[in-house]
């Protein structure tokens, strides 16, 4: 029977990319999702994280015209320091879609 214990340093050996990537979607999601008067209501189950991205986005967006501008990209600052990067279109604004891509990193 082995009884050394498993170096626990998961976090470590994660690249600085697959790191920052995994502290955007966190940053973002937990940004919106735990906001007071949701976390009470969505907390207690894991959220999926396709859902949670939608629910973030759809707080962010404020004007709802499916859209996130840098101005309301300012709510998640992990995501206003990358809107550059993620306007994979360049036309100024976060599609759903890219909102989607750029946390999930596809
Ligand atoms: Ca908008
Ligand atoms: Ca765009």
């Amino acid at each position: 029977m082995r009884t050394f214990r498993r170096p626990q340093a998961s976090a470590a050996n994660l690249t600085p990319s697959r790191f920052e990537r995994h502290s955007v979607a966190l940053l973002a999601v937990w940004t919106l999702t735990l906001a007071p008067g949701l976390a009470g209501a969505t907390q207690p189950k894991a959220v999926d994280l396709a859902e949670a991205i939608s629910a973030a986005f759809d707080r962010a967006d404020r004007d709802g015209d499916g859209h996130l501008s840098p101005q309301e990209a300012e709510h998640l600052p992990a995501v206003a320091q990358r809107f550059t990067a993620l306007d994979r279109d360049g036309d100024g604004k976060l599609s759903r879609k890219e909102f989607h891509q750029g946390i999930k990193g596809s």
